[in-house]
């Protein structure tokens, strides 16, 4: 092994001989620009000069990376939880600080595969990030993709860097994506001489709303957008976030519900009202819009066993937590909790703490007043947070047909985990009905320009009791010792279903998840199940539940 400083990064190689990949890739014509080298993707890269294409960038990292090597990202904020990663493919990598406006910039990394399939993908971020999410671009280009991404314009998973600057706000609502994808572009065309045949987008949660307002914005940027969980009608959700630490209560209260009895007590009594209402008791509640709680069975007065149940402030708290949040006049502000993801609630929601990404944006960004603090969110933060929408981050699109329509074409697949304890997956029908209306289109005809999968036994974004495996990025394809997971087949990859939707027109009707064993893919196959597209309810027929063919996917009349 060895260690070099390049770029201000610390780089692992791994004392693999090089493999030269000049038998995976044949230039159609001489782009060499350095002499001494053999006509060699290493050398294509490394003579490679992206500040001939990009204005107002400087170069971070530029090298040449062979499959196996792990790469160390030492200066990456800590925050981020991403202190290396793991090279799946030979790349050229290209990192560029690309100056946005007089006060912001943003990070671009972007992995050219020596092994090329033509396609180009953006990835996107979470949260209120800040970070690059190192293991999603690794994903697209182990896959073939030219993959980007960025820190969207700041470091980390915190909001202080929106304090007073508009260009790093700015830099999140929209311009990050945009800017990466035409750099991007422009790089891919040059470095291989040959131009890209498809333009893709990947991202979850923040990461969903990021493409969502690709869409929106800049109908061509993509061809096909996967989004996971999109953080759709964000000043309100951002609000809805921070109302949870108003409903519990502080962690030392006195009524304030603890991890042990939301996860035991309160789950399992969800689960005897709401778990067979699909036909099968397997923990995993198929659709939890037919679920409607009632927590009156778990009040003291209910219960013969005093030390296992709630006082009537703690019911009033559940009843609250699985409610809409309602504004100063009644009006709908973000759709109830789904009943389902408490277990997983507990760590951020639940917890008896203000949800940071909601404090850091209100602090920040809504009243730039570092001591804002959430202890008595009313309706009136509500309406500020609205009021101000900075750069339209709001993201609540009622007409898509620029992005959708015959002069483009694009494709749009949604997913959202049904148990999700950060985004409730009420929101996504919610969106859905906006655009069915906005459109005016039947949901037949909504078909055939976007399709909505609801991901039952899914958490936020990935993980859970169900068959959540549905290749939505690393985690969702692999699980960390893994090498295949779930493949790239369109059958139960979301982003190789995109593919097969845009180059061969094949729209993917469900999408089978899969449940390994612990998650590991070592331990065998748990069970898989096909999902199905809103607003199609997957339905049990009987015989053996974990086989895919035991459900249908059903509409209601
Ligand atoms: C170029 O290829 C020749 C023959 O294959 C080899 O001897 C030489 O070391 C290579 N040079 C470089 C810079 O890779
Ligand atoms: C580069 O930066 C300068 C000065 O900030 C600005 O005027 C110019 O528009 C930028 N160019 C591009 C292509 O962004
Ligand atoms: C962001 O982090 C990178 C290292 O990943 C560092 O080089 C850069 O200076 C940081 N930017 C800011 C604005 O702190
Ligand atoms: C990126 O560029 C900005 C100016 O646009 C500069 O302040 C910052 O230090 C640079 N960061 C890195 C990591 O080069
Ligand atoms: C190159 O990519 C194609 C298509 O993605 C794949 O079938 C092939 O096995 C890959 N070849 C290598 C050597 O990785
Ligand atoms: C784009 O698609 C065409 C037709 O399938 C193919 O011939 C060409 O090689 C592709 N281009 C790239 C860069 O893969
Ligand atoms: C709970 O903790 C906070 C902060 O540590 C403290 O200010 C408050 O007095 C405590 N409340 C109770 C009821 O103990
Ligand atoms: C009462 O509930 C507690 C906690 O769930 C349990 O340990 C205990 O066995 C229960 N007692 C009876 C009499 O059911
Ligand atoms: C957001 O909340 C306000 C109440 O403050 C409400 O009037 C508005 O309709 C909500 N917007 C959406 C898209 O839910
Ligand atoms: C929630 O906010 C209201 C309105 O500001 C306040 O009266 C109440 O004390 C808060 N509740 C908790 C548990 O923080
Ligand atoms: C909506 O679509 C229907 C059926 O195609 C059509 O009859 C109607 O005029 C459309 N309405 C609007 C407002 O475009
Ligand atoms: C992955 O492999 C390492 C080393 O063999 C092991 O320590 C770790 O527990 C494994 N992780 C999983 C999730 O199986
Ligand atoms: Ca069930």
């Amino acid at each position: 092994m060895f260690l070099l400083l390049e770029g201000g990064l610390l780089v692992l190689g791994l004392a693999v001989p090089l493999t030269l990949a000049s038998d995976l890739y044949s230039p159609k014509s001489n782009l060499i620009r350095a002499t001494g080298y053999n006509d060699t993707f290493q050398a294509r890269c490394l003579a490679f000069n992206p500040l001939d294409l990009v204005a107002n960038a400087t170069v971070n990292a530029h090298e040449f990376v062979t499959a196996g090597t792990t790469l160390l990202f030492p200066d990456n904020d800590a925050t981020c939880a991403r202190p290396s990663q793991t090279v799946s493919v030979d790349v050229c990598r290209i990192a560029l600080n690309i100056s946005t406006s007089s006060t912001s910039g943003l990070l671009a990394e972007s992995w050219f595969p020596s092994n090329w399939t033509g396609r180009f993908l953006t990835l996107g971020n979470g949260g209120i990030d800040g970070c690059i999410k190192y293991e999603d671009i690794n994903y697209g280009a182990m896959n073939g993709f030219v993959a980007i991404g960025s820190n969207n314009g700041h470091n980390g998973t915190g909001g202080l860097a929106f304090y007073h600057n508009d260009g790093v706000v700015e830099d999140y609502a929209w311009r990050s994506i945009h800017t990466i994808t035409e750099v991007g572009k422009k790089l891919t065309n040059s470095f291989y001489d040959a131009t890209f045949n498809h333009s893709y987008y990947l991202g979850c949660s923040g990461g969903g709303r990021q493409g969502i307002k690709a869409a929106e914005m800049f109908p061509n940027d993509f061809d096909g957008i996967v989004v996971g969980a999109p953080a759709v009608n964000f000043n309100n959700m951002t609000s809805w976030r921070a109302s949870f630490f108003n409903k519990t209560g502080a962690a030392n209260s006195t009524n304030f519900i603890s991890a042990a009895t939301w996860s035991g007590l309160i789950h399992n009594e969800i689960l005897k009202q709401c778990d067979t209402i699909d036909g099968v008791a397997d923990g995993v509640i198929e659709d939890p819009e037919l679920c409607h709680f009632d927590p009156t069975p778990l009040g003291c007065e209910a219960q013969s066993n005093a030390t296992s149940c709630l006082t009537p402030a703690q019911v009033q708290i559940v009843r609250e937590v699985f409610s809409p949040l309602y504004g100063a006049s009644g009006e709908l502000v973000f759709p109830a909790m789904q009943p389902g993801s408490e277990q997983a609630a507990t760590q951020k929601m639940y917890n008896g703490t203000p949800f940071s990404y909601s404090l850091d944006w209100f602090r920040y960004v809504v009243y730039q007043d570092p001591t804002w603090d959430d202890t008595h969110f009313s309706t009136a933060d509500i309406t500020a947070a609205q009021a101000l929408n900075p750069f339209n981050v709001q993201t609540w699109p009622s007409d898509l047909s620029s992005y959708t329509g015959a002069s483009h074409g694009g494709k749009l697949l949604v997913y959202h985990g049904q148990q999700d304890q950060q985004i409730t997956s009420f929101n996504t029908p919610r969106f859905y009905a906006r655009l069915l209306q906005g459109m005016n289109l039947t949901h037949t005809e909504m078909d055939s320009v976007l399709r909505f999968f609801r991901i039952s036994g899914m958490t936020h974004c990935n993980s859970g009791p169900g068959p959540w495996m549905i290749g939505q990025a690393t985690i969702g394809a692999v699980s960390s010792n893994d090498t295949v997971g779930v493949g790239f087949d369109p059958k139960s990859n979301v982003l190789a279903a995109m593919v097969d939707w845009v180059e061969n027109a094949h729209p993917p009707d469900t999408i089978e998840g899969t449940k390994f064993v612990n998650d590991s893919q070592a331990a065998g196959v748990a069970f898989k199940r096909r999902h199905c597209r809103y607003p199609y309810r997957n339905t049990f027929m009987g015989g053996d539940s974990t086989l895919p063919d035991s459900w249908t996917c059903v509409l209601d009349g």
